[in-house]
Parts: C-alpha cells; sequence; structure tokens
C-alpha cells in the first residue's frame, strides 16, 4: 500500500501542477515528427515527478516519456535492462500533450511501478475531471477510492470501443483499417486523445474495449493494471500476453475480446 499511496499522490500533485502551467500560453515543439508534439510543461513536469521518486526512493529505477527520448537509445534497448530492476517506476507526465496544447480537456498523468518486470501498482490521473485511477496487484481497482469492474456486454453491437491516432504512419494505418472493420460491427467508436485514459475508462466500464498500435510503455502500463484489476482482459494485437514491451494493445472487458481480435489483427 506504501506504493500505491505514494503513486496516488504523485499523480494528484502532478496533475496540479499541468492545471497550473496551463494558465500560461504553451508553445508546443516537434518531437519525432510534425504528428508528434512536446510541451516545456511534459518536461518540467516529468523532471519533477523523477525528483520526487528519487528523494522518496533513491535506489529505485526510473523510465520517463521525455527522458528516454533525449536519451536517443532504442526503448528495446533500455526496456531490456530497465525491466530487470527490481523497482522500475514508468511514466508519462502528460498523456495526450495533443489535448494539453489545443485546451481540450482529458489529457492525463500515468504513474505505474513494475517489481522485476511485473505490474504492481498504477495511477492514472485526469486533472481536469479530478479522476484518480489507480490500482493495485491482486488488489484490485479503484476510482477516487470505489471499486471498479470492467462492463458485462457480450456482442459487438452494443458495446462502445474506442481507439487513438499514434504518430508514426505505419501504426496510423493500421488503426485506420481496424477503425474500417469495427465502424461496421460496434455501437460506436470513441478517440479520446490519451490511451491511459482510454484504459482507465475500460476499467471503469464506460468503455468496452479499447485498442490501438504504435504505443510506448509508458502511454499503456498503468492503464494495463487498471483493466485486470477491473476483471477486464488486455492483450497484443495478435493475442498474445501483454508485455512492458508491446507497442500494440487490445484490451475489453474480455466477454469481447476475441470479437475484438478479429477485426483489428
Ligand atoms: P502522448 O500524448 O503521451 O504522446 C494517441 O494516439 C496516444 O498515442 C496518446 O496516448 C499519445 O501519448 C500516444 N503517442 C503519441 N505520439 C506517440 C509516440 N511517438 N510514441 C508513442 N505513443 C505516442
Ligand atoms: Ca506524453
Amino acid at each position: 500500500m506504501e506504493y500505491l499511496d505514494f503513486a496516488e499522490t504523485l499523480a494528484k500533485s502532478a496533475g496540479s501542477l499541468i492545471m497550473k502551467r496551463m494558465e500560461e500560453p504553451i508553445a508546443a515543439e516537434e518531437k519525432s515528427s510534425s504528428f508528434d508534439v512536446v510541451t516545456e510543461v511534459d518536461k518540467e513536469v516529468e523532471q519533477w515527478i523523477r525528483e520526487s521518486i528519487n528523494n522518496h526512493f533513491p535506489e529505485h529505477h526510473f523510465l520517463g516519456e521525455e527522458e528516454a527520448y533525449v536519451s536517443g537509445q532504442s526503448l528495446q534497448s533500455v526496456l531490456s535492462e530497465a525491466v530487470k530492476k527490481p523497482f522500475l517506476w514508468i511514466v508519462d507526465p502528460i498523456d495526450g500533450t495533443s489535448n494539453f496544447v489545443q485546451g481540450i480537456p482529458g489529457f492525463t498523468v500515468s504513474i505505474a511501478l513494475a517489481v522485476k518486470g511485473e505490474l504492481t501498482v498504477g495511477a492514472v490521473y485526469d486533472p481536469c475531471a479530478g479522476e484518480l485511477f489507480s490500482a493495485v496487484k491482486g488488489g484490485g481497482a479503484f476510482l477516487n477510492g470505489r471499486p471498479l469492474h470492467v462492463s458485462v456486454k457480450e456482442r459487438l453491437n452494443e458495446s462502445v470501443v474506442a481507439t487513438g491516432f499514434p504518430s508514426d504512419m505505419p501504426s496510423r494505418m493500421a488503426v485506420y483499417s481496424g477503425l474500417g472493420n469495427l465502424l461496421q460491427q460496434c455501437r460506436t467508436i470513441r478517440s479520446l486523445g490519451s490511451a491511459a485514459r482510454h484504459l482507465a475508462y475500460v476499467a471503469a466500464g464506460r468503455l468496452d474495449g479499447f485498442w490501438e498500435n504504435g504505443l510506448k510503455c509508458w502511454d499503456m502500463a498503468a492503464g494495463v493494471l487498471l483493466v485486470q484489476e477491473a476483471g477486464g482482459h488486455v492483450t497484443d494485437c495478435s493475442g498474445g500476453q501483454y508485455q512492458l514491451a508491446a507497442s500494440d494493445i487490445v484490451s475489453s472487458n474480455g466477454r469481447i475480446h476475441d470479437l475484438l481480435l478479429d477485426c483489428v489483427e
């Protein structure tokens, strides 16, 4: 519980920092391409989270989106070393930077703790809504302290499924292909701009499923634990077991999982 409490407090404090910075004009710069943006706030908040973790748990390791991007090393090589660490914090300071830059609510802070490579704690905070989603391995998932459960839908034609549009073109086209199939079968589709929030909403039963291609571990790690602890199912797009190094994800209430996989594989 110590780590869960810490992650929850950290996510909420980081969210307050982001909201404060939103009162000033924010310039966005391009990262890997014009489809991929970052702001000073992403970097400042990540640095603040990193220092907070280091102050409390100096022996723990840290993997954050902005730092990993600057390091220039491939994520696969960073991750293959990182997952061996006894304690690894995986952080996205702002998941949904495009929402943040455009002034659209719904970006989140995503903080996960992996213990020897196993997801153990996850916290996703939506500061605009004041919603804190959190989970601890074997202990359930919660929204502002209330237990969460996935939905009970069994058919795609009664399901609401979400996806996102990643920055790299092959992944975007893979999403497009799945979208073509699912638009013909689902009740409707949503795209809310934050993978972490999509996963939190699957855990809360607000969405029945979410899939996306071309993500990174910090977009998904905390949200994956939320879905699992709320009774849902998470795989890669081929139905294989979710791993921290995965870039494609299918998550659902479990009951529609195979139907979803058939559409996005
Ligand atoms: P971000 O805002 O933290 O970058 C939207 O499709 C989702 O994809 C968001 O969760 C967004 O997170 C993520 N995303 C955007 N660009 C990305 C990139 N270059 N690599 C991985 N994930 C990315
Ligand atoms: Ca981010």
